[in-house]
């Protein structure tokens, strides 16, 4: 029987809808401010979120949008991209900071339950250490980043989601069995690297990822809901539970019918 002991949390979609509310606008107040004939609409942006990591997202946006890249780039478009990511992480932190971003439903409850009842908490993401910093200080307070046992972020693995890096990187530094994990995740991407690592992953869509293919999570809900905003089942816990949220009791109840 597995026993629940650590929570692996994505953070762009899973901890806060960040994209909608944060990178797409970011994305285009740094194209803007640079001057590039390159504007991300929703629905654009929707079909580039299939790339992880922002600087590959713009590079597969020149390569296979035939975005129009500046004459001064030629021979430099790789540091340009660089210096274009820096300027929209600066956008997306003024962003955070003037408390554009809630987190979604359920996320600080359980974040708190599982803070409080000495669950191993840990976060593994495909962007940058800052970026979750600052959501988590801005959302829950300073004092949650050291609520995580570890920071697993955009660039201290090779490879980003949908390859398992980032999860490998979590379970080896924790030293810790997929046995007792639950990985949280919002996208295909994220479920491919999670379960490609060993890992049961619950999944909260968003609108950009709702109609993506989630066959292989263990669970689905539209959010982990609160006692006022009840969450709809969309895969139900293992034992057929549907819960009006997702807690800690109800996890640990379906993953001891878990096995393996
Ligand atoms: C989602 C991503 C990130 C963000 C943009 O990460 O793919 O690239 O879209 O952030 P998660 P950066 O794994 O948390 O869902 O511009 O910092 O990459
Ligand atoms: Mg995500």
């Amino acid at each position: 029987m597995s026993v629940l002991t650590t929570l692996i949390f994505d953070v762009d979609g899973t901890l806060a809808d960040t994209e909608a509310n944060g990178h797409r606008p970011a994305f285009n107040n740094a194209f803007r401010a640079a001057n590039l004939a390159w504007h991300w609409d929703a629905e654009l942006y929707g079909k580039l979120l299939k790339i992880s990591g922002g600087k590959e997202r713009m590079q597969h946006y020149i390569d296979d949008y035939q975005a129009p890249v500046p004459f001064a780039w030629q021979g430099e478009v790789t540091q340009r991209l660089q210096q274009l990511h820096e300027a929209k992480t600066g956008y997306y932190l003024k962003l955070l900071k003037n408390g554009g971003i809630p987190l979604r439903p359920g996320v600080a409850r359980l974040l708190q339950e599982a803070h409080k009842q000495r669950l191993t908490l840990a976060i593994a993401t495909t962007t940058t250490e800052d970026n979750v910093r600052v959501l988590l200080e801005q959302t829950l307070g300073k004092e949650s980043v050291h609520w995580f046992a570890i920071m697993a972020t955009a660039n201290q693995v090779p490879k980003k989601k949908p390859a398992p890096d980032v999860y490998h990187y979590v379970l080896e530094k924790l030293n810790l069995s997929t046995d007792n994990c639950l990985a949280f995740e919002d996208s295909a991407n994220g479920l491919t690297a999670a379960t490609a690592a060993g890992l049961k992953t619950f999944i909260t869509p968003t609108a950009y990822t709702a109609k993506e293919d989630f066959r292989q999570a263990w669970a689905i809900a539209t959010h982990l809901g609160d006692s006022d905003t009840p969450c709809t089942w969309l895969k139900p816990l293992p034992g057929n539970k549907v819960p009006p949220m997702v807690d800690l009791a109800s996890l640990q109840q379906a993953f001891s019918r878990t096995y393996g």
